[in-house]
């Protein structure tokens, strides 16, 4: 019912429109698949502007969905294959032609029915970038005025021709030398290309970025960080500069409402990460979702959903649009998955909750000036929101547990929650589908001096040796903010993957084990799973060719959860003939070097090397008392060893290793020695002293 009304306000939009100038939507095709339920084609990362990802066809539904068999999968020639990368796009469709980017930036059109390559363009970006935070990856494309848009890593939105792939333009939105680049998919609507950008543990300043899709000619910015004097100006210290500093990145595809004229996005963590003793207030826009005026940039609406983060806690997964009826009236409905572990549910024509949140009175540390009261929603958190105790750690927290310079366990960890991932929502349901991840973070400031180009996280927030990790997939009753229901699975959701629903009445999701896998909407009840053979970390899509409904998803794994890395895009159909593919190698849930084969000796630890950027080589290495290690940087990417002990960091230190450099320590002590690289807290090595 909700579409069949849209469909009739947007008709009378569009006339509307059409009728009151002369300005004519570059796109008029393409305009109306972002603004109509999701059919045969999927034109835009969420399905269509609402950010939805829920598609009204149903010829695979809860009842054959047990037939489905793999149509085709193509290998995508080795891009985006090695240990740096993740594979987290959303394909897009356009009569019969499916669109696919990779970690690298590369770009592939696929026959949509046979899997067939029909062109490809390999992005050339530098491989030595030293912006990227956390693994290569790129989450998809736009599309318009027969172009493909992609943001890439090294900070260029670029316009590929969408018949050919040769570059129509290339507009570089920043400087990836100063910590900037782009990792989300771009929103195209009327004539305009929306893109984010990242760099929040570089000390960027966030923002986002309106190009003209003809041209590329910029048309505005407006930062996540406001100057003095502009709204939300005075949430920073005054007579400071550190509003050019702050973060508050943008990693997913705005939402955007025709209507009201608005788009809609989610603002990442406030910079440095863990520090916030330089930056007293509540530091505005970051943790937010935003709206403003979609052809201006005017500022319309804010809701914070941290005020003064020091816990990494991103607003990262994409905002989503929907309708509902609460207390019998219709009401306008926005919701983003932070990485708190809640579903923030507001009205989107004011940003004001509509299910009702509170504010709450929250532990505090003078020296982290940290905020007085932070808003708690009404209903169910989708993850355990405190930790468990562990040996070795004296403070023990739950959700905005403060931390000092002492080690804290928090959970939800600042990963999530819901990390980058899109939830999906069903309006046959009424509910939402939302990833999550379960995992505690030692939390721990230990200050840091901007500099330009480098990380700036002011601390650290590694998981504990030997502590668990874990996934959640979760319904969210979208008028209450409640459990509908919710499944634990042995692996992190939610740094790559992402859910999807149909009107056939399934939920469709990827995991980490590399099988792609449908519910039944209703229940959550596992209907069907098949095996890709690499990590399925990226949302699917669900099309139509020649009377055919397809599911596809792309399976290439994600760095940060150590799933199986690959290059497949794999479609499904019920006249599928394909069987599943050999299970590969299961990412870790106990975190750290505690199981794995131990060198004798080692002299030197290679970090990055074998084709994995983000380990050490040996990991875990046994010398005797008084020898010494080199740990050299084989890899693309800066970075460290830094001792970590039961949460303490840096008792001894590589400092940041630039590819190529080396730096030897010398072990005296026996005892296990754990180390992390301060850059990239999820690799973690061991040198055993005896
Ligand atoms: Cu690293």
């Amino acid at each position: 019912m909700e579409h069949g009304r849209r469909i009739v306000v947007a008709a009378a939009f569009f006339l509307l429109f059409a009728g009151a100038s002369a300005v004519q939507a570059a796109d008029p095709e393409i305009d109306k698949l972002l603004q109509s339920p999701v059919g045969k084609d999927w034109v835009t990362n969420g399905g269509n502007t609402t950010n939805q990802r829920y598609s009204t066809l149903k010829q695979i539904d809860t009842t054959n969905v047990q037939q489905l068999k793999g149509a085709w999968v193509t290998r995508l020639k080795g891009s985006g294959v090695g240990g740096k990368y993740s594979f987290e796009a959303t394909p897009l469709v356009k009569d019969g032609v499916m669109y696919v980017s990779t970690g690298n930036d590369d770009v592939f059109a696929l026959n949509a029915k046979t899997g067939e390559m029909l062109w490809e363009r390999w992005s050339g970006i530098d491989q030595k970038l030293t912006s990227v935070c956390c693994g290569w990856d790129n989450r998809g494309l736009a599309m318009g005025e027969g172009m493909l848009f992609i943001g890439q890593l090294d900070a260029n939105v670029v316009a590929l021709d969408i018949k050919t792939g040769k570059e129509a333009w290339k507009t570089p939105i920043e400087v990836w030398q100063d910590g900037y680049g782009v990792t989300s998919a771009p929103l195209y609507y009327d004539g305009i290309v929306y893109s984010g950008i990242t760099g929040g543990e570089y000390g960027v300043r966030g923002r986002i970025t309106a190009l003209d899709a003809k041209t590329g000619k910029i048309l505005w910015r407006w930062y996540t960080l406001p100057a003095p004097g502009d709204v939300g100006g005075d949430t920073w210290p005054a007579g400071t500069d550190h509003y050019l500093h702050g973060g508050a990145t943008i990693w997913n595809t705005p939402a955007l409402d025709p209507q009201l004229g608005l788009i809609y996005f989610s603002v990442g963590n406030c910079g440095p990460d863990y520090d916030g003793s330089m930056r007293p207030g509540d530091n505005l826009f970051c943790a937010s979702v935003v709206a403003v005026n979609a052809k201006t940039g005017q500022y319309a609406w804010h809701f914070q959903e941290v005020h003064h983060d020091i816990w990494d806690y991103d607003a990262a997964s994409p905002a989503v649009l929907f309708d509902t009826v609460i207390d019998g009236q219709q009401r306008k409905g926005i919701a983003q998955a932070g990485r708190t572990g809640w579903v923030y549910i507001l009205d989107r024509t004011n940003g004001k909750p509509l299910v009702g949140i509170e504010e709450k009175a929250v532990p505090q540390e003078p020296r982290q000036k940290t905020a007085k009261t932070q808003p708690y929603p009404v209903g169910d958190a989708i993850v355990p929101q405190c930790a468990k105790p562990m040996e070795g750690f004296e403070r023990i927290g739950c959700i905005f547990e403060v931390f000092w310079e002492e080690p804290t366990l928090v959970q939800p960890s600042g990963i999530g929650g819901t990390n980058w991932s899109p939830m999906s929502y069903n309006p046959d349901t009424g509910l939402f589908y939302v990833p999550g991840i379960i995992r505690t973070s030692a939390f721990v400031r230990y200050g840091d001096k901007y500099k330009k180009g480098l990380q700036y996280n002011g601390g650290s927030q590694a998981a504990p040796i030997g502590s668990e990790m874990s996934g959640t997939w979760t319904a969210i009753i979208g008028n209450t903010n409640k459990i509908a229901w919710q499944e634990n699975v042995p692996f992190p959701v939610g740094r790559g993957g992402g859910s999807t629903t149909t009107a056939g009445g399934l939920v469709l999701h990827g995991d980490s084990d590399g099988t792609i896998r449908a519910r039944n909407a209703k229940t959550g009840e596992v209907l069907w799973q098949f095996q890709t053979g690499f990590g399925a970390e990226a949302p699917p899509i669900v099309y139509e060719v020649d009377g055919d409904q397809y599911i596809a998803i792309a399976a290439g794994g994600n760095q940060g959860i150590g799933s199986a890395n690959g290059d497949a895009v794999w479609a499904f159909s019920l006249n599928g003939q394909l069987n599943q593919a050999a299970a590969p190698a299961l990412p870790a849930t106990i975190v750290g070097p505690t199981v794995g084969p131990i060198a004798d000796n080692a002299d030197t630890v290679n970090i990055g090397a074998n084709n994995i950027e983000f380990g050490y080589f040996p990991r875990r290495d046994r010398i005797k008392p008084g020898s010494t290690v080199t740990f050299t940087n084989a890899g693309d990417t800066p970075h460290t060893a830094t001792s970590y002990e039961k949460g303490k960091v840096g008792a001894w230190d590589t400092g940041t290793l630039m590819p190529g450099q080396s730096k030897t320590i010398t072990f005296d002590k026996p005892g296990n020695h754990y180390y992390i690289c301060t850059p990239h807290p999820w690799m973690y090595g061991q040198i055993i002293v005896e």
